[in-house]
């Protein structure tokens, strides 16, 4: 694989480094200042602590208005097959070609320091180092966005962002301005679907869809055109975390998301995705109920198949979060012949808005020239200088067309890989309206929430109502329940319970509440929601399967004297799958089993939670249990992996810590009295007991296949 050129930049101090100055000065003394004696005023002329100073003072550059909360990683792209029928685009022809990119994942509300586990949809940004020069894919982990139209952004940040006169609340979309802009914003009804949903809580950057979300164009070698809708699907499964997880482990660990693709390809497990592209003609897109370039839209996979292409590959690290995953800098606009856009009006604001927030970020339009952003292929053109210019162009001449410098750089031609552009033959009337079909701002939406199974819908409800529920004005709260009332009448009774008010269809809410706007602004702005629309069932995650268990984590909480042997057969059973044993003990260091053999502890209960893990097993040993009976923290863990719907494993003597963990009450009757005396294996719901160290193992890594059993939800919760 071709380096790119940012990895020959690292620098790395060696052993024998001396510590110097920028300008190259070895420094004697790096401890104190210069003064005038010990006690003396400090001396104007040291400049090495000026330099400290001066350099510590300018180190932070604005950070991105939206999407500042991130995380990076480098890695490869490869095709299947070659796809020149479709698109001629270089990087798309051989499976031996590995293309080098690099990945930034981010949360889009928060700023550079807010939690990881907010809800929000999360950035998949991905620039491809290709030898025709940059393509930078610039999705999200939701295949529709708020509005359609550009105009419009500014006013989402600005209602989204913590409100201005007291900068509260911090990456929560739970407050008025939000509610007060979305409600008076039909448009955003489906995206606010998929927002309320638990794909706005992902258990892990590795574990997420990736899309696109705008049509674009691919075009191959005969210049022929088909459009293009972009997916990833990770190969790791596509999890995510309740709310109730979600709150605590931001105060867990508010780098979760961070720090689990950083350990994850630190590991070696290495995170996957496959691409797919949903491929359509314009005759296609005229006979669809929505238009194309409408980015409220998705296009059902009933209706347009995905062809799975290439496979997208996470193996490398960052050596540095600031020159790497800060510095990065996307833009849709970044295109490779052979891919174009479509004239979706919301991706053409995009278009000027990433390199003008660049000069913003970087302070100057030089920023192409930083490691992370430079292309593979050089680069010819007649742009000079800038702040922090770095390339030093030779010769006198800087312009085309030219006779002095031999007529250099060459317009490239098409047929020698020159980008130009499709070809779309425009004729109309300049105006600012939006095509008809525009206007049905409910029918997906709906279609959406249908898809859902009872589990998903209910934490849709849940949603609304903490999202709401939050919001001070009672008109917005109104204004939003008539919405939901033309996507789902028993959504909309749902959320109002929890609200203490009675969906109101919008216009008598309107009349109500004295905001006749909006009853215009529905009244005329949309269509009726299509009620007929069929179940689409890629739009769930519940109802995709799992594909493994491959890096999950388990909690195993021991005491000294815990069972080495079901410890053991846990371990290796779930390093067969590649998952992960993490042994959390009643104190760090030395943990000893009642073999006498010793194991380190991950964590203490001071360090570690239930959220933080996939499952939770336990395994025997009387001295452990007893220990363990009387650790208030070791029952809750128990307790909160149960209520979260986790596979809870109690081995041998375990089972006794049921009752301390408020699960006997609960799960009494189903239990069999033997079950809870004999060794065998028995199952649950999603606990396991028993005494036979393979066999409970076994079953344990089944039920962690299962990984989250609903139907607890449906009952009694203990205590935490
Ligand atoms: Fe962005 N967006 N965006 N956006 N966006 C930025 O660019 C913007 C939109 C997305 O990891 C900014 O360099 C406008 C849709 C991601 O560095 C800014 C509009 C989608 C990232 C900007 C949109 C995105 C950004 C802020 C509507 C999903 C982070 C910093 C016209 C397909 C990329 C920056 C990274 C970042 C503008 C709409 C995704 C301000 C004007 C739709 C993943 O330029």
């Amino acid at each position: 694989m071709r380096k790119t050129s940012h990895q020959s930049d690292t620098t790395q101090d060696d052993q024998n480094s001396v510590l110097t100055t920028n300008q190259g000065l070895p420094i004697t003394d790096d401890q104190g200042s210069l003064k005038a004696g010990p006690r003396g005023p400090a001396l104007l002329e040291d400049f090495h602590l000026q330099e400290k100073l001066q350099h510590l003072d300018h180190e932070r550059i604005p950070e991105r208005v939206v999407y500042a909360r991130g995380a990076g990683a480098h890695g490869y792209f490869q095709v299947h097959k070659p796809l020149g029928h479709i698109c001629k685009a270089g990087f798309l022809q051989s499976p031996q070609q590995k293309t080098p990119v690099f990945v930034r994942f981010s949360t889009m509300i928060g700023s550079r320091g807010s939690p990881d586990l907010v809800r929000d949809v999360r950035g998949f940004a991905v620039k491809f180092y290709t030898e025709d020069g940059i393509f930078d894919l610039v999705g999200q982990n939701m295949p529709v966005f708020f509005i359609q139209d550009a105009m419009k952004f500014p006013d989402l940040v600005h209602a989204m962002k913590p409100e201005p006169h007291c900068e509260i609340p911090q990456a929560s979309t739970a407050h008025d301005t939000f509610w007060d802009f979305i409600s008076l914003m039909p448009e955003s009804m489906h995206m606010i679907q998929w927002l309320m949903s638990d794909r706005a809580l992902p258990r892990s950057y590795r574990m997420m869809e990736g899309f696109g979300v705008h049509t674009f164009r691919m075009i191959n070698d005969k210049g022929q055109a088909t459009f293009a809708k972009f997916h990833w699907k990770p190969l790791q499964g596509l999890h995510s975390v309740l709310w109730d997880e979600a709150v605590k482990i931001n105060g867990m660990d508010p780098d979760f998301h961070r720090r689990d693709l950083f350990d994850a390809i630190a590991k070696e497990h290495y995170p996957e995705w496959e691409l797919g592209l949903q491929l359509f003609s314009e005759e296609d897109a005229e006979g669809f109920d929505f238009d194309i370039l409408d980015a409220t839209k998705l296009i059902p996979e009933e209706l347009v198949p995905i062809t799975w292409v290439g496979r997208l590959v996470l193996d490398r690290n960052p050596d540095n979060f600031f020159a790497e995953t800060e510095q990065v800098a996307f833009h849709p606009g970044h295109l490779v012949p052979g891919i174009d856009f479509s004239p979706d009006p919301l991706l053409a604001g995009r278009l000027f808005a990433y390199s003008d927030t660049q000069v913003n970020r970087f302070g100057s339009p030089n920023s192409s020239e930083l490691p992370i952003n430079r292309p593979v292929n050089p680069v010819h053109n007649n742009q000079r200088d800038a702040a922090m210019r770095y390339t030093i162009n030779s010769g006198r001449v800087a312009y085309q067309p030219n006779a002095l410098g031999g007529g250099c750089p060459f317009q490239a031609r098409a047929n020698e890989g020159g980008f130009q552009s499709f070809p779309e033959p425009v004729a109309d009337v300049k105006s600012r309206m939006r095509a008809p079909k525009f206007f049905d701002h409910f029918s997906q939406a709906r279609q959406f929430y249908v898809s859902q199974t009872s589990v998903e819908k209910n934490h849709i409800a849940q949603a609304f109502q903490y999202e709401l529920g939050k919001v001070e004005t009672l008109s917005i709260r109104a204004r939003m329940l008539g919405l939901l009332l033309r996507i789902d009448e028993g959504l909309a009774k749902t959320v109002g319970e929890g609200l203490g008010m009675d969906p109101i269809p919008l216009y008598d809410a309107d009349v109500n509440h004295a905001v006749p706007t909006v009853a215009q602004f529905d009244q005329y702005m949309s269509l009726p929601t299509r009620w007929d629309l069929p179940e689409s069932p890629t739009l769930s995650m519940l109802r995709q399967p799992n594909p493994g268990i491959a890096t999950l984590k388990v909690a195993v909480l021991v005491g000294n004297g815990f069972d080495g042997a079901a410890y053991s057969a846990l371990a290796s059973a779930l390093a067969e799958h590649k998952a992960e044993a993490r042994i959390v003990g009643t104190h760090l260091g030395i943990m000893v089993n009642n073999k006498g053999e010793e194991i380190n502890a991950d964590y203490n209960f001071a360090t570690a939670s239930s959220v933080l893990f996939d499952a939770v097993f336990v395994p025997g040993g009387e001295d452990s249990i007893r220990v363990l009976q009387d650790e208030p923290r070791a029952l809750h863990f128990i307790a909160e992996a149960w209520r979260h719907c986790k596979a809870v494993g109690l081995a041998g003597e375990a089972r006794a810590l049921l009752e301390g963990a408020g699960l006997l009450r609960i799960l009494g009757n189903s239990l069999p009295p033997e079950a809870l005396e004999s060794g065998e294996t028995v199952a649950r719901d999603g606990l396991l007991l028993g005494s036979h160290g393979l066999q409970l193992s076994k079953r344990f890594i089944e039920a962690l296949q299962v990984y989250r059993f609903w139907s607890r939800e449906r009952r009694p919760q203990p205590p935490v």
